[in-house]
């Protein structure tokens, strides 16, 4: 498919209570690679697979949550336009200026009714994914440190106004609606998952009282068993498992959901399907099957998957 306008998350920042220790869980058990460190103590990390600097910025703080959640967009005229179409819909929107995060150039910011903010950003330095652009391996060695996911792939954030949120997603950067959950009531979302590209979700929200809440930021692993390899890596370094492995009802998407050691939530997964943006019907599910859309075998609706956000 044509790809244009917002290309794909980006990168989340991430707050962290002890930053050494955090190093060592992102970098040696979920297998990132560590890429560079800031002036202001950030540490950035990548994905093995991924070409761009980095994805996923951590940084010491005295409560664990998100900072922000980044998408790249086409090119800088892209960017403009969506700024301008922000500003036109009545968001306020901020310039961060290039090289404020490093290898990462202008940054458009804004905040969501839901308390999120958002960022929209045109450059960022291809630093390669170590196996060269000529005639390259398949995979090196960076796969096979710790769980070692190819990419950050979306996000899960809970908020107020989500209805609003899905106004700004689908109205202004493009994004379609493929999957929901109605609230009891059968008459609003309680959750919605939405896309830029033909992936099954680029990001997510569900509705939740307190603003700005990170549910979990994902990372893709090739395979089911990739998958299961992530779930031995986690037992064998005694990580906090919260559910799984298992399968979504919702995107289908095979998964495990953990916690770093702050309690920032992710998820390592696989699969779902691919749609694209003719899909004008999105798959519905009623409150009553909610467990089934969080995990399809067990039909459970676990309590923290409500209840535990950073
Ligand atoms: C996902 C995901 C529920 C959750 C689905 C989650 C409640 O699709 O990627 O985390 O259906
Ligand atoms: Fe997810």
């Amino acid at each position: 498919m044509a790809m244009t306008g917002v290309l794909r998350p980006g990168h989340a920042q991430v707050r962290v209570l002890n930053l050494e220790e955090s190093v060592r869980f992102y970098r040696d058990v979920l297998g990132l690679v560590e890429t560079g460190r800031d002036v202001q103590g950030r540490v950035y990390f990548k994905c093995w697979d991924e070409r761009d600097h980095a994805s996923y910025v951590i940084r010491e703080a005295d409560s664990a949550g998100l900072d922000f959640f980044a998408f790249k967009v086409l090119d800088k005229a892209t960017l403009d336009k969506l700024d301008a179409d922000l500003q036109a819909y009545g968001l306020k929107t901020e310039r961060i200026p290039a090289g404020e995060m490093l290898a990462t150039g202008e940054r458009v910011r804004f905040e969501l009714p839901s308390g999120h903010v958002m960022e929209l950003y045109a450059e960022k330095t291809a630093v390669g994914n170590g196996l060269g652009v000529v005639n390259p391996a398949p995979w090196g060695p960076q796969r096979e440190h710790g769980i070692g996911p190819v990419r950050l792939d979306h996000a899960l954030l809970y908020g107020p106004n989500v209805a609003e949120v899905q106004k700004i997603f689908t109205e202004v950067l493009g994004f379609y609606l493929v999957e929901r959950v109605l609230t009891p009531d059968g008459e609003n979302n309680a959750a919605i998952w939405l896309s830029c590209s033909h992936k099954v979700h680029d990001i997510a929200f569900a509705e939740y009282p307190e603003k700005g809440k990170l549910h979990h930021c994902s990372f893709l692993m090739e395979t089911w068993e990739q998958v299961l390899r992530a779930g031995d890596i986690m037992s064998m370094n005694k990580v906090a498992v919260d559910i799984g492995p298992t399968r979504h009802g919702v995107t289908r998407g095979c998964t495990i959901y953990a916690w770093d050691p702050s309690g920032n939530r992710f998820e390592t997964f696989m699969g779902g399907y691919q749609p694209y943006p003719d899909n004008t019907e999105p798959l519905t599910w009623t409150f009553d099957n909610f467990g089934q859309g969080l995990d399809y075998p067990q039909r459970k609706l676990h309590e923290t998957f409500l209840t535990v956000v950073t």
